[in-house]
C-alpha cells in the first residue's frame, strides 16, 4: 500500500514538473489534496488488507513446507484437480528451514516436502499428494472401483521404486551428491529404460495410465518424469519410447499441470544428458596416480568422498616423532608408488621390498566387519573415501590401499596399511574412528602368500582373490 500512495504521490510532483498552466501555487494545493484522498484509499485497502490476511489465516489450512520442486508439484496438482487451496510456507530456505526443531516435528527425517494440516503433519511426498486428493470425496483421481484403485497404486509404487529411485541414481553423482561410477550408473540407466520400455507398451494404445481421464498415477508419474526430460532423457534416448513421450507431453500441457509444473520453469527436454556440475569429474585422470594410467580398465579417481567433517590436525609433538630414526623414508616410497607407470611388479614392487623397514615400520591387513551393509555401491565407494579423509591426521605416517571388491553388492572392503613403529599408532585409534569398523591383523613377513597378497593390494592385481575390484583407492 504505501508503495502505491509513494508512486501516486511522485505523480502529483511530476504534473507539476512537466504541465505549465497550472501556477506553482494552485498545484502545490491540488498535490495535498491528492496526496490526502491517496492516503485515505490506502488506509481503507490496509483495512481490507488485514481482513483478507486474517481471511487467509481461518482458510488456509494445508502449508506445504518446502521449495517448490517436482515432490511439491505432485500435491499442488492434485489440489487443482480437488479444489482445494494448498500454500507453499512462505521463505522456506532447503538446507535451513527443514532443520529448525519445527520442522523435524512435521518430518523426523528433515526431508522435504512436509505437510502441515490443521489434524497433523504428513510427509512424504506421494503420501500428501493422496491425502490432498482424498480430501474431496467424489472424485475420480483415485478411479472408480477396486481394480482401477489398485491399478493406480500401482503406477504410483511403480513411478517411485522403478523410475524415480533409479533416475535419482542416474543423475546424483552428476549434480556431485555422489560418486561417480560407470558401471553403478550403466545399471542406473538400464534400469531406467526398463521401466520405460514397460510403461512404453502399456501407453501404446492409452492416453491416461488407467481409465479415461487423469488419475493421480498421471499426476505422480508426470512429476516424476519432469527431471528426467529435463536433465537426462535426450531426444535420441526418448526415441525408443515414443508412447511414453507423446504421454509426457500431453499430460504436462493439462491446463491443471502446466499451470502449476511451468512454476519452476519451462519444461525443455535435455539436448545432452546433465553434465558433471562437481568437482568429481569421472573423465580426468586422477591427479597423483599416473600408475592408473595403464590400468586394465578405467577406475574411478581415489578421491575423497563428499563428507565434510574436518579431520583433525596432528598434535604439536606427534610419539611417533620420537622413535629411533628409520632407513626407510615413507616419501620416498609415495614417490616411487607414484611415478612407476610401467613394470610397477618389477620396480615399485621390488622397490617397496627393498626399502622396507620392518623395525620402523609395521604391514597391517584390515577387513571391513560390516560388509553385508555395503549394498550400494557409491555408499560403500563414499564410506571408505571419508574413511581416508579423515586419515589425514596420519598422513605423515601411513600409507594405506583400500579395495572396494565385488561385480555386486554387497561389496567386501578390505585394505592394507603401512604404518611408522610396529604397532598401530594409538592416535589414529583414538582419533580416526574408522579403525574399529574393521578387523585389523599384522601382515607376517615369513608367510610369502602374505607377502604376495601384500603384493597384489599395492598394485591393484585383479581379480583379487577371485573377484573384480569395484574400486581401488590409495592414502599417500
Ligand atoms: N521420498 C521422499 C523424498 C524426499 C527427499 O529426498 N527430499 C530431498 C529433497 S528432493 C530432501 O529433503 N533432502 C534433504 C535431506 O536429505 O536432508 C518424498 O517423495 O517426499
Ligand atoms: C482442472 O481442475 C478443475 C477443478 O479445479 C476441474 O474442474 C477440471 O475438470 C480440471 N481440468 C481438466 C481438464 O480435467
Amino acid at each position: 500500500m504505501y508503495v502505491v500512495a509513494m508512486t501516486m504521490k511522485s505523480r502529483g510532483f511530476m504534473l507539476k514538473d512537466t504541465n505549465c498552466i497550472f501556477n506553482t501555487r494552485r498545484l502545490h494545493y491540488i498535490n495535498k489534496i491528492l496526496s490526502f484522498i491517496f492516503m485515505i484509499i490506502c488506509s481503507i485497502l490496509n483495512v481490507i488488507c488485514g481482513y483478507i490476511s486474517i481471511f487467509n489465516l481461518m482458510f488456509s489450512i494445508l502449508i506445504i513446507h518446502s521449495e517448490l520442486n517436482k515432490n511439491v508439484c505432485k500435491a499442488l496438482i492434485a489440489a487443482e484437480y480437488v479444489d482445494v487451496e494448498v500454500k507453499m510456507a512462505e521463505n522456506f530456505q532447503m538446507g535451513k528451514s527443514n532443520k529448525t526443531p519445527e520442522f523435524l516435528k512435521l518430518n523426523p527425517l528433515g526431508k522435504v516436502p512436509a505437510l502441515e494440516t490443521p489434524e497433523g503433519p504428513i510427509f512424504e511426498s506421494n503420501a500428501i499428494a493422496r491425502y490432498v486428493a482424498r480430501l474431496k470425496p467424489e472424485n475420480t483421481l483415485f478411479g472408480s472401483s477396486p481394480i482401477e484403485y489398485g491399478q493406480i497404486e500401482q503406477w504410483i509404487d511403480f513411478s517411485a521404486l522403478e523410475l524415480d529411485a533409479n533416475m535419482r541414481a542416474w543423475v546424483f553423482p552428476r549434480l556431485g551428491y555422489a560418486t561417480y561410477i560407470k558401471s553403478a550408473e550403466e545399471s542406473y540407466i538400464s534400469g531406467v529404460k526398463r521401466g520405460l520400455g514397460a510403461l512404453n507398451t502399456h501407453l501404446a494404445s492409452r492416453t491416461f495410465l488407467v481409465g479415461d481421464s487423469v488419475t493421480l498415477a498421471d499426476i505422480i508419474m508426470t512429476c516424476n518424469l519432469v527431471n528426467g526430460f529435463k536433465f537426462l532423457f535426450t531426444k535420441s534416448f526418448t526415441s525408443e519410447f515414443p508412447h511414453v513421450e507423446r504421454y509426457f507431453w500431453t499430460m504436462v500441457n493439462q491446463p491443471n499441470f502446466s499451470k502449476i509444473i511451468k512454476r519452476m520453469g519451462e519444461v525443455k527436454q535435455a539436448e545432452v544428458v546433465l553434465p558433471f556440475t562437481s568437482t568429481k569429474k569421472p573423465e580426468s585422470k586422477p591427479k597423483s596416480e599416473p600408475k592408473k594410467e595403464e590400468a586394465p580398465k578405467p577406475k574411478p579417481e581415489p578421491e575423497a568422498a563428499p563428507e565434510e567433517e574436518e579431520a583433525p590436525k596432528p598434535k604439536a609433538k606427534n610419539p611417533l616423532d620420537l622413535l629411533p630414526p628409520s632407513p626407510m623414508v615413507l616419501d620416498d616410497w609415495k614417490r616411487l608408488y607414484s611415478n612407476t607407470k610401467t613394470n610397477f611388479r618389477e620396480v615399485a614392487i621390488k622397490g617397496f621390498w627393498d626399502m622396507y623397514d620392518p623395525e620402523g615400520y609395521s604391514l597391517w591387513f584390515c577387513n571391513y566387519k560390516y560388509n553385508d551393509e555395503n549394498t550400494v555401491s557409491f555408499v560403500t565407494m563414499n564410506k571408505v573415501g571419508g574413511f581416508l579423509q579423515r586419515m589425514d591426521l596420519a598422513r605423515k605416517y601411513a600409507f594405506g590401499k583400500m579395495l572396494i571388491i565385488g561385480n555386486e553388492p554387497p561389496f567386501k572392503v578390505k585394505g592394507l596399511w603401512l604404518f611408522r613403529g610396529t604397532e598401530i599408532p594409538k592416535f589414529v585409534m583414538d582419533e580416526c574412528y574408522d579403525m574399529e569398523l574393521y578387523e585389523w591383523t599384522k601382515v607376517d613377513l615369513s608367510d610369502e602368500a602374505q607377502k604376495e597378497r601384500v603384493n597384489q593390494m599395492i598394485e591393484d592385481f585383479e581379480p583379487f582373490e577371485g573377484e573384480a575390484l569395484l574400486d581401488a583407492k590409495c592414502f599417500k
